[in-house]
């Protein structure tokens, strides 16, 4: 999911060719967002997850601070951890994107976790996610769902 980095990095070459300075950073350019998808949940479920990779291919560190979904109540950043043989998740308030840094949110790791699902996530469908740093600001992702239980997208699970 480059497009919004080649917009950018288009309108920064025209920006070049008439000589001025860009009058915002373009911070934008710099995030990149890979292969998001999200697990299906069965009938009911209150919450699920989604996974993507973020990449900073930018020279200074950037900070993902929300995110949001009409799917979903609420969304969190959550990191599992395995704790005596149980595992946990732990909220977390942002999450860090320093320079040159690929950063993935992927199952039994860091995940997307949407809390209060309104509309059950089924297979082939996809929905629309808002991703929220602080520098780069909003990047609009649509995440296809895979089957529950899918490790990633590219798998063929
Ligand atoms: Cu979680």
């Amino acid at each position: 999911m480059t497009y919004r980095l080649l917009l950018v990095l288009a309108l920064s070459m025209c920006v070049g060719i008439a000589g001025q300075a860009p009058a915002q950073t373009p911070a934008a350019s710099t995030i990149a967002i890979e292969q998001p998808w999200a697990r299906a949940t069965p009938a009911g479920a209150k919450t699920g997850a989604a996974y993507l990779t973020i990449i900073n291919r930018g020279s200074a560190a950037d900070r993902l601070v929300s995110a949001s979904t009409p799917m979903a109540s609420k969304v969190q950043f959550h990191v599992e951890t395995n704790d005596n043989g149980i595992m946990r998740m732990r909220a977390l308030p942002s999450v860090e994107i320093h320079p040159g840094v690929t950063v993935t949110f992927k199952p039994g790791g860091m995940h997307i976790m949407l809390v209060g699902v309104k509309q059950q996530l089924k297979e082939g469908q996809t929905f629309p996610l808002v991703l929220e740093f602080e520098k780069a600001g909003e990047i609009d992702l649509q995440i296809p769902v895979a089957k529950a239980g899918a490790m990633g997208v590219m798998k063929g699970m």
